[in-house]
């Protein structure tokens, strides 16, 4: 049983994780929760909405919020919503996680910063396992506090490391205290029909070239569940007809290999049986149409 004072300590409140594309903030999700509900992959601008992933201790809860990666160098309508739900995110953020990826601090860095204006950020020093040289991690530290001001700075390795607790230790001191919005064992709130459609987009970045995966994305058509099997038919939109093909696959061979991937993920988070088939339609135009944006469920 919680006892009386540590339900008056509890602390609650929302966590954005923000930062340039590829900088691992779908991944650091995954690992403080526990659970890979975000996908994430090698490609700049994989994820597209944003998500919550709750995590859930005896003295505090963390909304966190997993956000597109925030560019200025693509202007479609799809990449403006993307930032767009960026700076909705960093509005309403009790905390702000801001990832950079190693030593690195980009001109993009500094856009996303620069519209952090209403609190100080943490500043996540992401995929320090990759940093040869560890000893130029304190002058970077010094240079870069000295011309920015953080709430403080946490060098991580969202993919290797074990434990988060010094990073979940800092972001907690900064929540409000505010009862838990979500039951304790919630890892998120977003539907299991919207998990499926990115676990397969997740594969369209994995298996197909370096361009196709911007020109695709996934509607859930059907989604069937039963006791012994969940049935779930999607469509993979794509812009030309020529890029059906390819996905397709010589005999459908890609298309296989993407569903048998996707699938086995979507099994996991529902730990139940499967069944997926997928469909590859032309779309033209669907990433530069407000309408059709708002149809796919994207936020414009
Ligand atoms: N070595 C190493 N790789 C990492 C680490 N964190 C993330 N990565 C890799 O970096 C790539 C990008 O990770 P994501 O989590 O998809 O990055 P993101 O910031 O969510 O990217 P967008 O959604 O495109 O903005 C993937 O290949 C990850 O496996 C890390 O700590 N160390
Ligand atoms: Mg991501």
């Amino acid at each position: 049983m919680t006892n009386i004072s540590t339900e008056m300590n509890f602390r609650c409140g929302s966590v954005a994780i923000v930062g340039r594309p590829n900088v691992g903030k779908s991944t650091l999700l995954n690992h403080l929760i526990g659970q890979k509900i975000s996908i994430t992959s090698r490609k700049a601008q994989t994820t597209r909405h944003r998500l919550r992933g709750v995590l859930t201790g005896t003295d505090s809860q963390f909304i966190f919020i997993d956000t597109p990666g925030y560019q200025n160098k693509y202007s479609n309508i799809l990449n403006k919503s993307m930032n767009k739900s960026v700076t909705n995110t960093l509005t309403d953020a009790d905390v702000i996680l801001l990832v950079i990826d190693k030593l690195s601090w980009t001109d993009e860095d500094e856009a996303i910063f620069k519209k952090i204006t209403h609190k100080q950020p943490i500043l996540i020093i992401n995929k320090v396992d990759l940093i040869k040289d560890k000893q130029l991690l304190l002058p970077f530290l010094e240079k870069i506090t000295s011309q920015h001001h953080f709430l403080s700075v946490v060098p991580l390795s969202a993919q290797k490391d074990r434990s988060f607790d010094s990073l979940l230790n800092e972001i907690r001191i900064n929540l409000p205290i505010a009862p838990p919005v979500f039951a304790e064992d919630d890892i998120t709130d977003a539907h299991i029909k919207f998990l499926a459609s990115e676990f397969i987009r997740e594969q369209l970045f994995r298996f197909l070239g370096d361009e196709l995966p911007y020109a695709t994305t996934v509607v859930i058509d059907k989604f069937e569940e039963t006791p012994t099997l969940t049935r779930i038919y999607a469509t993979i939109l794509v812009n030309q007809a020529n890029q059906k093909a390819i996905v397709i696959g010589n005999k459908g061979e890609k298309l296989k290999e993407i569903g048998t991937h996707a699938r086995q993920n979507i099994e996991k988070i529902m730990d139940a049986k499967v069944y997926l088939e997928l469909w590859v339609k032309v779309k033209s135009g669907w990433a530069d149409s407000e309408l059709s944006l708002r149809q796919l469920g994207y936020e414009v």
